[in-house]
């Protein structure tokens, strides 16, 4: 504080001014002092008390994780403002945590010098770092790149616009033929989780290139085309590069409510409103006021449905490490567990060949929670049986803010696993 030792009250209160003028200015949310803290849940009894706490709103709690057995831990960013009373009222009743992420802002502050000192020295030699994060802006005009460099290969469709009229491209890998059988990848219909977005531009370019020099690859690409959605929530994207870091859901708005967004993956035909989803506007789970209303959802339902012949649709989360399939809404097993287990268990040991990073395998209800209305329930529902996703790096050291280091590691492990599951299908049409 020694350069304001000078100033007169006056002047401070200037400067203060000043400061408050240039947040309001630029309007980003700021998480000074907000603290994840990781809940060791013990028991139930335990389970049922975080439930409750999640369903309040005064602290403004952000689950990262949530409360769902007593085997998972829990996260919760607290922040600043609640931080006194939530330790408390948790000491009150006996329950232990650990602070995982001290001070959020010092991440972000992190995060975002790293990424302004990267675009400056892409800028300057005109190059693209697949190890860093970037703005829709830059990956979109990347993906004109891709489709410059590989004509024969890639091609980029817009699908339709978002709530915010932001084009929404997917990336078409294909050889010829008409309406081959397709394999579907969707990326960050979760705004926050950015490892993804990076993760699908990484693998987007890893197709592109070992295409003719990968054996497996190059005959998977003979048959079959691959389509790939690296920004599925274009708006929701934007957002948390311009306004707020932790926005997951889309920006539609919503009669009867000063909240916006639904949760995109929330959002679909597949016990729609169900068990696990909210039908309040304000929650980062919130449903959305009709299945497919957010047209991000709509567009890429309408894309699938008219191309009539995708064998597996693949949406890819973080954080957790898990590999997951149908369904979320209903704890049963779907007819082809068996199979979908053993494919997903077979891709997760590929995965950790590489670093040793282990994932989990299971259903979506029975290894996080039950969620209604997700993406691969509706895809694996209408027929496409290969339905899966990932939930990537890390399990809760950095959570949502994985730093930019980690983002080839991941993309790298995790192609292994998605080469696993790509080759199983070409190798068992149906
Ligand atoms: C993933 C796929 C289908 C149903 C649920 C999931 C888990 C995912 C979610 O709640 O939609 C967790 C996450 O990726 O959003 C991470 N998070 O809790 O923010
Ligand atoms: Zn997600």
């Amino acid at each position: 504080m020694w350069p304001l030792n000078g100033l007169d009250t006056g002047k401070m209160k200037g400067l203060w001014l000043l400061l408050v003028l240039v947040a309001v200015a630029n309007a980003e949310r700021v998480f000074v002092g907000d603290q994840v803290i990781r809940v060791n849940v013990q028991s139930e009894e335990d389970v049922q008390f975080l439930q409750a706490l999640e369903a309040q709103q005064e602290w403004e709690l952000d689950f990262w994780l949530h409360p769902v057995s007593p085997e998972l831990p829990v996260d919760i960013r607290v922040p600043r403002s609640s931080l006194s009373a939530v330790k408390e009222y948790l000491h009150a009743h006996n329950i232990h945590f650990t602070v995982i992420i001290d001070n959020l802002q010092e991440l972000l502050d992190e995060e975002k010098a790293e990424m302004e000192e990267n675009q400056m020295k892409e800028r300057s030699t005109r190059s693209f770092d697949f190890g860093a994060y970037h703005t829709l802006e830059t990956i979109y005009s990347w993906m004109d790149t891709l489709v410059a460099q590989h004509p024969n290969l890639v091609t980029k469709q817009e699908i339709g616009r978002s709530y915010e009229n932001r084009p929404m491209y997917v990336l078409k890998f294909s050889t010829g033929g008409s309406k081959r059988p397709a394999i579907w990848i969707d990326a960050g219909i979760h705004s926050r989780e950015w490892v993804t977005q990076a993760t699908g531009v990484w693998t987007a370019n890893k197709i592109a290139t070992d295409y003719g020099r990968d054996t497996s690859l190059t005959s998977l690409l003979n048959t079959m085309d691959i389509y790939m959605l690296i920004l599925a929530n274009p708006d929701g994207y934007v957002y948390t590069h311009t306004n707020n870091r932790m926005w997951r859901k889309t920006r539609s708005k919503f009669s009867g409510s000063v909240c916006r967004g639904a949760d995109p993956n929330r959002n679909w035909d597949a016990g729609f409103g169900g068990p696990g989803a909210s039908n309040n506007p304000c929650l980062d789970t919130y449903h959305g006021p009709s299945a497919h209303s957010e047209i991000e959802v709509k567009n890429v339902v309408n894309l699938i449905k008219s191309h009539g012949n995708f064998k597996s649709f693949i949406s890819v989360h973080a954080y957790s490490q898990l590999l997951m399939y149908p369904h979320g809404y209903s704890c049963n097993n779907v007819p082809d567990q068996p199979e979908l287990d053993s494919v997903g268990k077979a891709a997760v040991q590929k995965l950790a060949s590489l670093y040793g990073t282990s994932y989990k395998v299971g259903s979506i209800c029975k290894i996080i929670y039950q969620a209604s209305g997700g993406s691969i329930d509706w895809s694996y529902d209408v027929g496409i049986k290969y339905s899966f996703a990932f939930e990537l790096r890390d399990t809760g050291r950095y959570g949502f803010l994985l730093p930019a280091n980690q983002i080839i590691p991941t993309a790298e492990e995790t192609w292994l696993a998605l080469k696993h599951i790509l080759e199983y299908v070409r190798d068992h049409p149906y």
